[in-house]
């Protein structure tokens, strides 16, 4: 079976998550951040960082390494087009999502709610004005039909 490294915080680990379902795969979810599983999370990854994931004996850490893994070790319903210039956009706007959309979302949200000073406020302002550019350019690139149109979290349609 395989066992996702997890944490209900970590957008990263949402990411796996949200692939792992959609492909249907069964799993077992472990808190990783969880003091009582150190200790197993870094015996399989000595930065001790969600998610991780292990499958049948192999080890496979960062959320975007993950998803290619799963994509081509169960490939069917794929969440990454096969067509090359999708592909590059798919992958253009995880890296937004992954280095701008996430961070803010978690900042006006969790650390928010948290009470945690700096959240919210000039930081997230700073953060969107930061992130356009990228933002502006992914979703200027001409792409052909994506398959997966029918998810519309991963590929960003509706
Ligand atoms: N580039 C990594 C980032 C993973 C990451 O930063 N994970 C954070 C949670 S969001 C973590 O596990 N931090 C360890 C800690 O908080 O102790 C990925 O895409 O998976």
């Amino acid at each position: 079976m395989i066992k996702l490294y997890d944490s209900a915080f970590s957008p990263f680990a949402r990411k796996v998550r949200m692939t792992l379902e959609y492909k249907g795969l069964n799993y077992e979810a472990v808190d990783g951040l969880l003091k009582a599983n150190h200790a197993a999370l870094k015996a399989v990854n000595g930065r001790v960082e969600v998610p991780s994931l292990v499958d049948d004996g192999i080890v496979i850490v960062n959320s975007a390494d993950i998803v290619a893994y799963l994509d081509y070790r169960y490939p069917a319903k794929r969440v990454c087009p096969d067509d090359p210039a999708a592909r590059v956009h798919a992958r253009a706007w995880e890296r937004v999502a992954d280095t701008f959309v996430d961070p803010i979302l978690v900042n006006i949200s969790y650390w928010k709610w948290a009470e945690r000073l700096h959240s919210g406020g000039e930081w997230t302002n700073s953060m969107i004005h930061a992130s356009w550019p990228s933002c502006a350019r992914s979703a200027s690139r001409k792409t052909p039909p994506n398959p997966c149109t029918n998810f519309p979290v991963i590929c960003g349609r509706s």
